[in-house]
């Protein structure tokens, strides 16, 4: 997060943290969203490096410092990867740009609901938020675009979502905004997700409950004056989300006996 500040997890107990292990080493990879205790919600473009299979990730909830682990984390594995089938990657434009974690523990259970780990609730199926509504990010990525390290902390920082027409033609040239996609940023272009954010929340207060309207996704760079960030626009992945957590659910259940 470029222009934030230092969070508590207990402000943004739905943020999840992905790592990957790269040769022997464990890396930061991206950030996610618990959308029920089973499930983190995340960007397809993390998921891109086809040489790693679901052995090759971890899920961190309640993780308040990137490279310590403590007593409030909680520590998953990943048993499904559902990535969305019409992803497309930077170069056809990061369209659909969401996939789906199930998550367990090593002995077999989904995430455990406290003060530092919660689920975030999804939008209703038309919510349309107003333009300039303002809305928060979280993640543990870079602030600043030239950093070589990702934040050790969890950051956090307010953003203002941008009217769809002026974000695809004053910002980005007519073409890369989709329906699909949502853009946000602040009046002084100080204020933006970066990378190691990707996959992580925006959420944005209606009728009194924090919900997820975005996932960050892709921008020009960080914080760069009227390239404003990125998002998938979460309401248009209601069905997706629903029919593919359904899915596995019935896959992995046993059919009762006749
Ligand atoms: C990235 O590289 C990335 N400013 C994520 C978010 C944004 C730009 C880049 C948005 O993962």
């Amino acid at each position: 997060i470029v222009g934030g500040s230092q969070a508590e997890v207990e402000s943004q107990p739905w943020i999840a943290g992905i790592f990957q292990n790269t040769k022997g080493i464990e890396q930061f990879l991206c950030g996610g969203s618990l959308i029920d205790p089973c499930w983190v919600l995340t960007a397809a473009h993390c998921f891109l490096d086809r040489s790693k299979d679901k052995s090759a990730f971890k899920v961190f909830l309640g993780k308040s410092i990137l490279n310590v682990t403590d007593n409030k984390e909680q520590m998953f594995m990943v048993d499904t990867i559902i990535s969305h089938p019409d992803f497309t990657d930077m170069t056809g434009g990061n369209e659909n740009d969401i996939a789906l974690l199930r998550i367990r523990t090593p002995s077999g259970h989904c995430a455990v609901e406290n003060n530092y780990v919660r689920t975030v609730c999804l939008p209703e199926r038309n919510l349309y938020l107003p333009d300039n509504t303002q809305c928060e990010i979280s993640g543990y990525g870079k602030q600043d675009f030239f950093d070589i390290y990702y934040a050790q902390r969890l950051m956090s920082a307010n953003v203002n979502l941008i009217s769809q027409r002026k974000c695809t033609r004053e910002y980005y040239d007519n073409i890369r905004v989709t329906d699909n996609m949502v853009c946000a940023g602040d009046s002084a272009w100080q204020i933006d997700a970066c990378k190691g954010d990707s996959g992580g929340p925006m959420v944005c207060e209606h009728k009194g409950r924090m919900t997820l309207y975005g996932i960050v996704s892709w921008g020009d760079g960080c914080a760069k004056q009227n390239k404003p960030g990125v998002y998938t626009r979460v309401t248009r992945y209601l069905d997706w989300i629903e029919s593919n957590m359904n899915m596995v659910h019935t896959k992995s259940r046993p059919l009762p006996e006749p």
